[in-house]
């Protein structure tokens, strides 16, 4: 059992607002397992801020012709806010624009610099003669080589997740002038990660109880062997890089981001008074670090920060890295460049923060993408919400309010039945802990509404409309157990409907200090008094899910109208033409390929023979839907091994400006040649 528990959720660009993709995948995860922990009264700190560097933010800033600086300081402060509106409890936010920031990570720098960690490298590096810059990072997209997803950035591929670099790219364009980028030298410091490569390993099989998503995705970069990853950059946004001979050089984002945490936690141990505290946490094996974070950031949280941390050598690693896949919004990809998203401030506006971490709490992405849908979130509010928690507590509060004085009635005789749902309480607490302490969040939720089902099934079968009539003992008594329930629901609901169980504790006098040791079947004693609940769970009417709709498609259809249609590419030969092979074809078979997203391998009738294709189309189109369709085919590319497929050949597909697919079709025969 460790002494305490430093808890850090992924650090969020400040470049834009905060939406569902964002909460759930590590906001809501760590707010849930953070506020569990506070209740079970372990000594835990959470720790969160802005990320304020790397290209995302100066591409922000030159769309708009601001300064970054403009960017970071709006986004940073909204955030926060939306983040505390939100109910999303951090004991610090910080920001990797600050003074405690940069001097953090320049010293962490150069501590591994001094001890001769880094290797130096002169290389050739892409550059943009139009912009006058080299292309790090964002600056730059392409296909990636590992999994052939042809939007894949010069730093990390998002559809695999493999962490790249510019000069890895197939077929790389400027993201500045859309042209080919050229090659020059520049000199940058690396960290041969292929070094760490036997520590990390030793560490990972010291790790308990990840997520297999997790586990199996870094065992497979380690299994593909660790390459040399750059740590500095040439831009002139981000923290200096603190040598000699390093002029118009930064630190690369993804190595100063992970320190943020703990510059982050030092401004929160000066907040607290005690400058040398944030050491308890970040250098101290006691202390369990448990990052969350979404799946994309996978590589720099369980290869590239622990291998820094092991390289400094006063710090701890990773307990776990719970991280959770991506969602989907109504059945698509969330894109907020195309405004296919729900954004957390338009969100509050209409609802109350308390359904949504619900409803989205119960469909996390914990081990595979999962999806949000405006009817989806109607139906948990009023079939779980309203329908099973909020109509049992009404019945069992309205009921004792009319019945008996609004008093909790003694427990008289009570039978085996009575005896045996208030059991349930703790039997349920033991799996709702056993749930969070796995950081299955959805199971953790999902435990804790059985218990309201229990409860509501009790008082039905109990029938103390009747019972009240009948025998007033058994009728106390099944409000005595009733009761009892609806205290427990109203602390083992706290981490995830904090607002809505605050409102209940007053009106059952429970207090707000109530800690998970002393839930029981006891909370309420005997003559006790307590207020008729009022409802806590409005349903949502079928307009409201309409109207949630309308604004989702108004939004796309406004940003398809400004989105600029993909530029034409550079003109070629008729020659070169004529050197694809393009033919008719039919799908005759497909399946997901195992790690890899957005790829199926596909069997496709040419005709003449079958062949292989893999293609990144999963987001679109699943297996079972796409065989018998008609397509084209480039027949005669190379053969390329993609994500261990050997692919043979290309589906030609349009991309439309919703960044959806559609497949390019014929009804000639397969096999018949397309000009
Ligand atoms: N700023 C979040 C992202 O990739 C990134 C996380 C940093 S955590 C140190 O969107
Ligand atoms: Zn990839």
């Amino acid at each position: 059992m460790s002494k305490r528990t430093l808890v850090t959720s992924a650090l969020p660009y400040a470049n834009g607002p905060i939406h569902l993709g964002h909460l759930a995948g590590a906001y809501l995860p760590s707010d849930l397992y953070v506020r569990y922990k506070r209740l079970t009264e372990e000594d835990i700190i959470h720790i969160c801020g802005s990320d304020e560097h790397g290209v995302p933010i100066t591409i922000a800033a030159e769309k708009e012709g601001v300064n970054p600086q403009d960017i970071v300081d709006r986004f940073h402060e909204r955030n926060k806010q939306i983040f505390e509106d939100f109910g999303i409890e951090f004991d610090y936010y910080g920001r990797t624009s600050s003074e405690t920031h940069h001097e953090t990570s320049q010293a962490f720098f150069k501590k591994l610099y001094e001890d001769g960690v880094f290797v130096e490298k002169t290389e050739e590096q892409l550059y943009d003669p139009k912009a006058e810059m080299f292309l790090p990072d964002r600056y730059v997209k392409g296909t990636c080589p590992h999994c052939d997803y042809d939007e894949a950035y010069g730093d990390q591929c998002e559809s695999c997740g493999t962490s790249l670099s510019p000069t890895d790219l197939i077929n790389p364009k400027s993201a500045i002038t859309g042209d080919t980028p050229e090659t020059r030298e520049t000199k940058h410091w690396y960290l041969p990660l292929g070094d760490f490569q036997e520590k990390l390993e030793q560490w990972l099989d010291t790790r308990e109880n990840w997520k297999p998503n997790v586990m199996g995705q870094v065992k497979s970069w380690l299994d593909d062997g660790l390459a040399d990853r750059a740590v500095t950059r040439d831009l002139s946004w981000g923290v200096p890089v603190p040598v000699e001979d390093s002029e118009g050089k930064v630190l690369y984002v993804w190595f100063d981001a992970p320190i943020g945490y703990i510059s982050a936690t030092k401004e929160w141990a000066e907040q607290q008074g005690d400058p040398e505290r944030w050491k308890t946490y970040w250098q101290d094996e006691e202390t369990d670090l448990i990052h969350f974070i979404g799946k994309d950031n996978i590589v720099f949280h369980c290869i590239m920060f622990p291998a820094t941390l092991m390289a400094h050598g006063d710090y701890v690693l990773p307990k776990n890295v719970p991280a959770n896949e991506f969602l989907n919004l109504e059945g698509k990809k969330l894109s907020t460049s195309r405004g296919w998203a729900v954004w957390l401030e338009d969100y509050l506006e209409d609802f109350d923060a308390d359904l949504l971490r619900y409803v989205l709490g119960t469909t996390l992405p914990e081990t595979k993408d999962s999806d949000f849908s405006w009817e989806g979130f109607q139906n948990k509010v009023n079939s779980e919400l309203a329908d099973i928690l909020g109509n049992f507590v009404f019945r069992t509060t309205s009921f004792t309010k009319k019945y008996f004085e609004g008093e909790v009635p003694k427990l008289i005789d009570p039978t085996e039945k009575d005896l045996e749902t208030l059991k349930k309480i703790q039997d349920q607490k033991e799996k709702i802990s056993a749930a969070y302490e796995q950081f299955k969040l959805r199971e953790a939720i999902a435990e804790t509404m059985n218990l309201a089902r229990i409860g509501n099934k009790y008082f039905t079968e109990m029938e103390p409309w009747k019972t009240r009539k009948e025998d007033r003992i058994i009728c106390g008594n099944t409000l005595h157990v009733c009761l009892q329930i609806t205290a427990a629901l109203s602390v083992l609901f706290d981490p995830i409907l904090p607002n809505k169980m605050k409102q209940l504790r007053s009106e059952l006098n429970v207090s707000d200090d109530t800690g998970w040791k002393e839930i029981n079947s006891s909370l309420l004693s005997a003559g006790a008094s307590i207020e008729k609940g009022a409802i806590l769970f409005e349903k949502i009417e079928d307009e409201e899910v309409e109207e949630q709709l309308q604004k989702l498609e108004e939004r796309t259809a406004e940003q398809e109208e400004n989105s600029d249609i993909e530029p034409l590419k550079e003109n070629m030969t008729f020659d070169d033409f004529m050197k694809m092979d393009l033919r008719a074809g039919k799908i005759i078979a497909a399946s997901p390929i195992e790690k890899a997203d957005k790829l199926l391998k596909i069997e496709v009738d040419l005709g003449f023979e079958q062949r292989t294709i893999v293609s990144g189309i999963s987001n679109d189109f699943s297996a079972d839907e796409i065989v018998g369709q008609k397509v084209c085919v480039v027949a005669n590319l190379a053969p390329k091994k993609l994500m261990g497929v050997e692919s043979n050949g290309m589906i030609l597909m349009a991309e439309e400006a919703d960044g959806s697919l559609k497949f390019v079709e014929t009804d000639a025969k397969p096999g018949s040649p397309i000009m």
